[in-house]
């Protein structure tokens, strides 16, 4: 696979954790200006409770006007980062105080051919985050559990044979401790979650997800336990998708047949071997 990062550091660190942390990401007035954003945008039927993501919402218009703000801000400062990649989607991740917010620990959607390429997201809290108002947890080293296929509908997870099971505790949990603005930029492959936000202010974090400029994305929808539909798919498909349906305006690429097994909430969690907090340890320099 070709390499993601133009510093060797942040690659080396990439391929062996399955993400990097990137201090000073957004800029004061990249965060004040994203912030702001969010409330001047901010959609009537946004649900409003516990954990939700702007990328739920049922206005089209709502969704590419996101995603157009907050690719904005990011690209330029991901392009001094990360070699050729294109943006694919941008949303806001919220949540609202109480235990509603709880995210436990996923997987993303595949975004592309993983055997042959590597799709991420940057993922930057907005405010300060700690263990109190859902921070970002991930799974250090879980993007190499072996080939796993992700879509939806919902966030199924499908591991193949490469996947050994019974699953065997062996990654650990960071917690991350960050200040605002510190982008976590993760493998699609990496288990990550949050817990829920215990503090009396919502939280606001952004993603944005990216995969190789050259490469078609390509989205996963489950037909029945042993089938998969797989769909060629363009940047705005992710902003003009409903959520659950099958893609209807998209080029299919035919079916998938596989032996059905899924990975369950408990199995994922059975992967946890102990914890620990990161707290701007080891840091690496932002634009080196
Ligand atoms: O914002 C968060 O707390 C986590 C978001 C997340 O894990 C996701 O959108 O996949």
């Amino acid at each position: 696979m070709c390499p993601v990062f133009k510093n060797p550091i942040h690659q080396h660190q990439f391929e062996l954790d399955g993400y990097i942390v990137v201090p000073d990401f957004l800029l004061p007035q990249d965060i004040e200006h994203l912030t702001r954003n969010y409330y001047e945008l901010k959609d009537i039927s946004d649900v409003g409770v516990g954990f939700h993501s702007t990328s739920h919402s049922k206005n089209l218009a709502y969704k590419r006007a996101v995603n157009q703000s907050i690719q904005e801000i990011f690209m330029p400062k991901a392009h001094l980062l990360i070699h050729d990649y294109q943006p694919l989607v941008a949303n806001y991740t919220v949540k609202e105080p109480g235990q509603a917010s709880f995210f436990d620990f996923h997987l993303d959607w595949s975004m592309v051919n993983e055997r042959e390429h590597t799709s991420l997201t940057i993922w930057t809290p907005l405010v300060d985050v700690n263990a109190t108002n859902g921070n970002l947890w991930v799974l250090r080293g879980s993007h190499k559990l072996g080939y796993t296929l992700r879509g939806g509908p919902g966030l199924f997870l499908f591991a193949s044979d490469e996947v050994n099971q019974p699953l065997a505790p062996k990654f650990e949990k960071v917690v991350m401790a960050l200040r605002a603005g510190t982008a976590v930029i993760y493998d699609h492959r990496l288990f990550h979650g949050s817990p829920p936000n215990l503090s009396g202010e919502r939280r606001l974090a952004i993603n944005q997800t990216l995969c190789p400029a050259a490469t078609q994305s390509w989205h996963y929808h489950q037909l029945s336990d042993s089938l998969l539909e797989v769909f060629e798919v363009d940047p705005d498909f992710y902003c003009r998708y409903d959520m659950g349906t099958r893609p209807s305006d998209v080029k299919s690429l035919g079916t998938l047949r596989i032996e059905p097994r899924f990975l369950g909430q408990e199995e994922v969690n059975g992967l946890i071997r102990g914890e620990r907090v990161f707290e701007g340890e080891g840091k690496i320099p932002p634009f080196s």
